[in-house]
């Protein structure tokens, strides 16, 4: 059997090889593997919020019915882990990052965005990264909601971008007009992480 999971996982590595969504120095995984720094934090509806901050006009804070409210797109996408394994067509359903930005008014200045999530982990996006229509907030995977250890009740995905990026247990955004590294860009990571140019670690 494992032999035969092996064969299928190579024959689909060769297709997306061929139509050029595997990405250098990457391999298929048929699996959904769990990376993360820290522990899975606990959800509380009634504590949780997410607040938007630093160059918009008016700082921005929504509780978790105001949030699971916003109305709902489907984006499906492909997945690259800097350490090394990509998975394909995964269906991501929540709120896009253009229905949070109808909320906001960022100042002219704002060119980049802190992404920050419980536990303090953070990372860097270019505003105009997030405004692309396959950036969400997503709270269900395959028709499922996220399970616990990959995000629930909300993780950002950036599907052109390495998973780093994706920030599980998102919390707020803050918007800056300078790029500043987060968490794993202070240790090491590209401040940018274009899978397609193997941006893995910073020059
Ligand atoms: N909050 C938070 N989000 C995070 C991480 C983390 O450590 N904390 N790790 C990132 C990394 S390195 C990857 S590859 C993806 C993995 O997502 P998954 O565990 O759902 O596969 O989550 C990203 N989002
Ligand atoms: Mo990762």
């Amino acid at each position: 059997m494992v032999f035969g999971q092996d064969t299928e996982r190579k024959r689909q590595e060769r297709a997306m090889r061929e139509a050029g969504r595997l990405p250098p120095g990457q391999s298929l995984t048929l699996k959904w593997p769990v990376l993360h720094q820290g522990t899975v934090p606990r959800f509380d509806p009634s504590a949780w919020d997410f607040r938007v901050t630093g160059l918009v006009e008016r700082p921005l804070r929504l509780t978790w019915d105001e949030f699971s409210q916003l109305p709902m797109t489907a984006v499906t996408a492909d997945m690259h882990c800097v350490t090394r394994w990509s998975r394909f067509d995964v269906r991501w359903e929540g709120v896009a990052f253009s229905e949070v930005m109808k909320l906001i008014s960022p100042e002219p200045a704002a060119k980049f965005v802190m992404v920050l999530a419980e536990q303090g982990y953070t990372s860097n996006v270019p505003l105009a990264d997030l405004l692309r229509p396959t950036t969400l907030f997503a709270l269900k995977h395959n028709g499922e909601p996220l399970p616990a250890e990959h995000g629930y009740p909300v993780r950002l995905v950036v599907p052109h971008l390495y998973a780093w990026k994706s920030v599980k247990w998102v919390r707020g955004l803050e918007f800056m007009a300078q790029d500043a590294p987060g968490f794993w860009e202070q240790n090491g990571y590209n401040r940018y992480g274009d899978p397609f140019k193997e941006e893995r670690y910073s020059a």
